[in-house]
């Protein structure tokens, strides 16, 4: 069985970009949802599997197993992304920002691209910033898929392009939401640690833990 991990930060402490009711409803009634039918549909197979990762990575591609797939992938890309935002501005800095000045020409050009990249994507799915090695690149996903299914490749932040993920605030101007986003949200110092991990140097966030800046797990139970 699976949790829904608890938000790292109150409902209210990421607006204006996301208010409190659709934080509310995004993690207590979406996010929930995944977790649950994840679990049910485990429990129809009387598998109790270690971890999430591995569930992901098995039920992809096979089409007996999309449902699994999907609820897992979504149950994983959510907590993913509370701890992917942090109410804290951050700027990332170190071999990250260096990373970026070298696959994108500064943090400007990095917005530019995961702004174009997620407002051009047609239809539910994610935008992620993925490290593969020491290279950065970015990249959206179609509706649960995510990078645990390729090789060697680690998320160093993702934002949800589902509608509702910002309808109720940015109504249908989803490039607005994540210019806004881009600028307040995103946790560097989860950021950093992925990218550390990409290239060999300490673990990769797992499901579900919750992780304050300077890597504090705060939340290892399953
Ligand atoms: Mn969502």
């Amino acid at each position: 069985m699976f949790i829904l991990p608890d938000l790292p930060y109150p409902s209210d402490a990421l607006r204006p970009v996301i208010s409190a009711e659709t934080l509310r409803f995004h993690h207590g009634k979406h996010h929930k949802a995944y977790v649950e039918a994840l679990n049910r549909l485990l429990e129809e197979q009387g598998a109790s599997p270690g971890d999430l990762e591995s569930v992901v990575r098995e039920a992809a591609g096979d089409p007996a197993r999309d449902k699994l797939f999907n609820n897992a992938a979504q149950a994983w890309n959510h907590g993913f992304f509370w701890d992917a935002m942090t109410p804290d501005l951050q700027a990332p800095d170190g071999d990250l920002a260096a990373a970026i000045d070298s696959a994108f020409g500064g943090l400007a050009g990095l917005k530019a691209a995961l702004v174009k990249t997620g407002a051009d994507h047609f239809g539910s799915g994610w935008v992620w910033l993925l490290a593969e090695g020491d290279r950065l690149k970015v990249l959206a996903t179609h509706d649960a898929a995510n990078p645990l299914t390729l090789d060697g490749v680690v998320p160093l932040t993702v934002c949800d392009l589902w509608e509702h993920a910002y309808y109720l605030d940015h109504q249908n101007d989803r490039k607005g939401f994540l210019e806004a986003w881009f600028d307040a949200l995103p946790n560097w110092t989860l950021a950093a640690d992925q990218y550390a991990a990409a290239r060999g140097r300490g673990p990769a966030w797992r499901y579900p833990a919750s992780v304050r800046p300077g890597g504090t797990a705060l939340r290892t139970e399953r």
